[in-house]
């Protein structure tokens, strides 16, 4: 106190400017009138230890989302439980034909009404080819094609059809022969081995033969086969001319 009352003294004006503000702070701090006059208990008491933690409080509401970039896409699931079985499917195709049982009796049976039925159908063929194309002699049938080859392609022509070439084996055969043809058709007879020794495709002689006068003269000494003529009598003739194919079918 005394260094501030010299230094007041000492300096007068200073000690009233200090005076002043020291004041002045004073009544800065100075409580509110307006102000109720209470006084909690601790605020005014000497401060305790800390009390406990109070309780959690309750759950804030949720956040808006964020604003950042989302990020890359995370790898795939687990696989999920497996699901419940579906509905039944539709009905399968009809199935190949199964194989005929077995029934020897049965078997003979069907074999014999099968055989009856074939040969009622084959007499019924043989009947209308017969009638449309054919002249049937006995258990022989001679067709023609109609067309005119080589004594070699006719015989491979009846061959393919499971017949061989017309050999009248007697003067109604002969006639059934110059009858669909009308004459210059090859006959399945040949001297090409042994000149003069008329035999038929199997190699045995000919049994009836039917030549026309002077014939067979072997012309040009080259006339191994044999054609029936328009007179229905026959002439030696060369393999290679071409003749009308005519073809006998057994029936
Ligand atoms: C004559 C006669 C026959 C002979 C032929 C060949 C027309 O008939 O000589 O014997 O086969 O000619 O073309
Ligand atoms: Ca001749």
């Amino acid at each position: 106190m005394l260094p501030l009352v010299r230094t007041m003294s000492l300096f007068p004006s200073l000690s009233l400017l200090l005076l002043s503000v020291v004041t002045t702070s004073y009544s800065a701090i100075e409580p509110d009138e307006s102000l109720p006059k209470t006084c909690p208990v601790v605020t005014c008491a000497s401060p305790g230890l800390p009390g406990r933690d109070g309780r959690d409080g309750l759950k804030g509401e949720k956040g808006e989302p964020g604003e950042g970039l989302s990020g890359i896409q995370g790898p795939p699931g687990k696989l999920g439980t497996q699901g419940n079985p579906g509905l039944p499917g539709l009905p399968g195709f009809m199935g190949p034909k199964g194989d005929p049982g077995v029934c020897p009796k049965c078997d003979d049976d069907l074999a014999v009404l099968q055989r009856e039925a074939l040969r009622s159908e084959l007499d019924s063929v043989e009947k209308w080819l017969t009638f449309a194309l054919g002249k049937k002699v006995g258990r022989k049938l001679y067709l023609t094609n109609g067309k005119k080859m080589t004594f070699d392609r006719v015989k491979a022509e009846c061959s393919h059809f499971q017949a061989s070439m017309a050999v009248p084996m007697n003067a109604e055969e002969n006639e059934a022969i110059l009858h669909i043809t009308k004459g210059n058709a090859f006959l399945g007879i040949t001297d090409k081995e042994r000149e003069g020794h008329f035999v038929d495709l199997t190699g045995r002689p000919v049994t009836y033969q039917n030549w026309n006068a002077h014939e067979p003269n072997n012309a040009y000494n080259e006339e191994h086969c044999v054609v029936i003529l328009p007179e229905g009598t026959w002439n030696d003739i060369s393999c290679s001319s071409p003749h009308l194919a005519v073809c006998e079918f057994p029936v």
